[in-house]
């Protein structure tokens, strides 16, 4: 190991901050220093607790005003597979989970261009009526700036009008790359990198926890995954209001980004390992299994990855339509439980915002 790396390893093992040129040294690291530093880290953070929970997705509509260059799953209005569910058919898929033990719903999708931040006020409260035991983790900071835009409202105003129906949560999608001139090739409609912060910073102010990612893997440098890291830690220094972090794998099937391929799963294991080194103040990093497939996010998990997300009760299309493997994801508690063993740790079911939940049955 040379002298540089050396320092900055020992650095991250006393649990001191590093600066982004360090992380920049640290990203060509053999793999496994990388893997030691971040499940220390991780041990550091959470013991060896992996959190899961029981959740599934609502998908309200693919029909989606932007047109995001890596994005397989939107589909134009009047193509045969668009869809845009209504309330009615929404609330049937959370009156067939009834029963079971859900304790999040999450809803995210298309940002439908004719529909406003009342109509989604209510499709909240008429889930929170069907399933009040469940919290609702809803809408990117993308459609969370398109419906207030619509609605006329202030980011305060939509969002204390989404959480007095019973918006719990804000999940971590739509945040991308950071960078302004990636951002304006890969997603140029899309709301700038400064409006996904503003959306983040006014919620954590109103006292709702967020989430965050970064979609990596495509045509991006380390340099720019470094500055998307950075400005999430800066963010959460200011407002401590992100819960988790999840680096989104880029996934290549089907979009205009298609010849950018798709990483190995080493290099998923170094954007797992490096965001859980970077992103000192945020407590959880997310292996979310869907988009890695069951046997890499098992792999993740010694990568300093203390989540694993839920679930899902085969509710999610975005990850299949990319080209995931599983086309009907669903992953069983046994299966969690399983999985976290082989990975030395154990599983442990938590809610929305990560207080731990015991059930008698199991
Ligand atoms: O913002 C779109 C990504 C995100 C592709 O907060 C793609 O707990 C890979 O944010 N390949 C939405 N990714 C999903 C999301 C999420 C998922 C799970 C948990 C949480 C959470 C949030 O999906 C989008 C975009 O970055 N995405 N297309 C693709 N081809
Ligand atoms: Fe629309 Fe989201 Fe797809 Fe972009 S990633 S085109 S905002 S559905």
């Amino acid at each position: 190991m040379n002298h540089t790396l050396r320092i900055i390893a020992d650095k991250v093992r006393r649990a001191e901050r590093i600066g982004a040129d360090e992380a920049l040294c640290l990203q060509s690291a053999p793999l496994e220093l990388l893997g030691q530093l971040a499940a220390e880290a991780k041990r550091r953070a959470s013991g060896d607790k992996v959190f899961y929970n029981r959740n599934f997705h609502i998908e309200p509509t693919n029909i989606c005003a932007f047109n995001c260059r890596f994005c397989s799953y939107r589909r134009p209005k009047g193509s045969p597979e668009a869809w845009e569910y209504t309330i009615e058919q929404m609330e049937e898929s959370v009156r067939s989970r009834l029963g079971r033990g859900f304790t999040e719903v999450h809803i995210v999708g298309g940002v439908h261009p004719e529909r406003d931040t009342a109509y989604y006020a209510e499709l909240i409260r008429r889930i929170r009526a069907l399933m009040p035991e469940a919290a609702v983790k809803a809408f990117t900071a993308v459609e969370l700036a398109y419906m207030f835009r619509k609605s006329g409202l202030t980011t305060h105003e939509g969002l204390e009008m989404l959480a007095s129906a019973g918006m719990t949560a804000i999940p971590g999608g739509g945040a991308e790359i950071f960078d302004e001139q990636l951002r304006s090739r890969i997603c140029p409609e899309k709301g700038t990198a400064a409006e996904w912060l503003a959306v983040h910073d006014a919620a954590h102010r109103m006292g709702i926890r967020t989430n965050a990612t970064i979609l990596y893997g495509h045509v991006e440098t380390f340099g720019q995954r470094i500055d998307h890291l950075d400005r999430l830690r800066r963010q959460q220094d200011l407002t401590g209001g992100f819960d988790a972090f999840i680096p989104l794998k880029f996934r290549s099937r089907g979009n205009m980004l298609s010849h950018a391929g798709e990483v190995s799963a080493d290099e998923d294991m170094r954007m797992l390992a490096l965001s859980r080194i970077y992103l000192d103040n945020i407590p959880h990093i997310k292996a979310y299994w869907v988009m890695y497939g069951k046997q890499t996010a098992e792999r993740a998990l010694g990568f300093g990855a203390d989540d694993l997300d839920g679930t899902i009760d085969d509710s999610t299309r975005i990850y299949s339509m990319a080209g995931a493997d599983d086309s009907r994801p669903t992953m069983t508690i046994a299966e969690i439980h399983a999985m976290a063993r082989r990975a030395g740790l154990r599983a442990v079911e938590r809610d929305t915002h990560y207080n731990e939940i015991t059930r008698h049955e199991q």
